[in-house]
């Protein structure tokens, strides 16, 4: 849990040298980061009415998001041209390499620079504060416990864009702890409304999406280490759409990879049962490990983690399952 006194300290400077604020998200925006940032800039301007802020999206943002900021519009920098600001907060970033370009802008920048994150913290080097909840379902959680600390009511827009991004990332409050809970019911008192929450993120199907799910279901290989099932396939894009799907027809545990860009990305989903029991941690003890062994960026969640490589997707499969091996005992093959 992220400290009350920090949250009450935020945003470590005083309010009238606070002119202009910068919110970062990870590339390629998700609900989450987007919705996080989208409240942050109305809890800085009800802090510091002029302070004018700028939300960062680098690499762009879902597809998803882009439907999302329409409801919830503001001003957005693609960071191209290096503005000074007076504080920085990088929010549901998790591996600072997901800041794209604004990982050497962060480090030459003055000003304060904060992380208000949910993800396992590592390589904090990079801020001076950091708010991290990592019992947190959802960045927009933090975010939430900040308005309280500030003693700020969220408007009503406001509590709508915390209350759909918490839905976004504890699927649909199914994996939501009580924080999560809590802080939903919370934004519904304030003047969320739940259905047209679920309505905002239900989306469009995405073609890409579908082939890609039904294809990585085409392709897949299924192995057993003891009672353990693990799935693997190799898509090409969408691999942490096709892990999760390969987790809903049954897998306890899935491995997804793909070359796209250059390099090979692979998506690792689990359920709740098998990072209880295995007790093993995908973001930590595989991802990780495996960003390490190959050569790359890697982390996640318990049961939900990825990493990149510049392997190619065979090599990094098949050190994958090698290192699922030594976690779980010897694999076989089931044809
Ligand atoms: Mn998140």
């Amino acid at each position: 849990m992220a400290n009350e006194s920090d949250l009450k300290a935020f945003p470590f400077l005083e309010t009238e040298h606070l002119g202009r604020a910068a919110v970062i998200c990870h590339r390629n925006a998700d609900a989450d980061a987007y919705l996080s940032a989208y409240a942050l800039s109305t809890l800085f301007r009800a802090l510091a009415p002029e302070c004018e802020v700028e939300i960062i999206t680098p690499g762009g943002m879902t597809t998803l998001t882009t439907k999302l900021s329409a409801k919830f519009p503001h001003n957005i920098a693609i960071g191209e041209t290096v503005k000074d600001y007076d504080v920085y907060v990088a929010v549901d970033v998790g591996d600072e390499e997901l800041l794209n370009e604004w990982k050497d802008k962060l480090a030459s920048a003055g000003g304060v620079k904060i992380l208000v994150d949910h993800h396992p913290l590592r390589n904090s080097g990079l801020y001076d504060r950091v708010l991290v909840d990592e019992s947190a379902t959802s960045a927009a959680e933090v975010v939430y416990s900040l308005f309280e600390a500030k003693g700020v009511k969220p408007d009503s827009l406001t509590s709508q864009a915390l209350l759909e991004a918490i839905l976004f990332d504890s699927a649909h409050l199914a994996i939501a702890g009580e924080g999560g809970l809590r802080a939903a019911v919370s934004l519904i008192g304030l003047g969320a409304d739940l259905a047209s929450a679920r309505k905002d993120l239900r989306g469009e199907p995405d073609f890409g999406e579908v082939m890609a799910k039904l294809k990585g279901a085409q392709r897949i290989k299924v192995y057993r280490a003891g009672r353990w099932v693990v799935a693997t396939s190799l898509v090409g894009s969408f691999q942490a759409h096709v892990a999760r799907s390969l987790v809903y027809l049954g897998g306890d545990l899935a491995l997804v990879a793909g070359e796209t860009e250059g390099e090979t990305r692979v998506s690792l989903r689990a359920t709740q049962r098998f990072m209880d029991s295995a007790g093993v941690k995908l973001g930590t003890q595989v991802a990780e490990e495996m960003a390490r062994r190959l050569g790359g960026h890697g982390g996640g969640h318990s049961t939900a983690a990825s990493f990149s490589t510049p392997a190619g997707e065979e090599e990094a499969m098949s050190a994958t399952l090698k290192r699922v091996e030594e976690l779980l005992g010897e694999l076989k093959k089931i044809d």
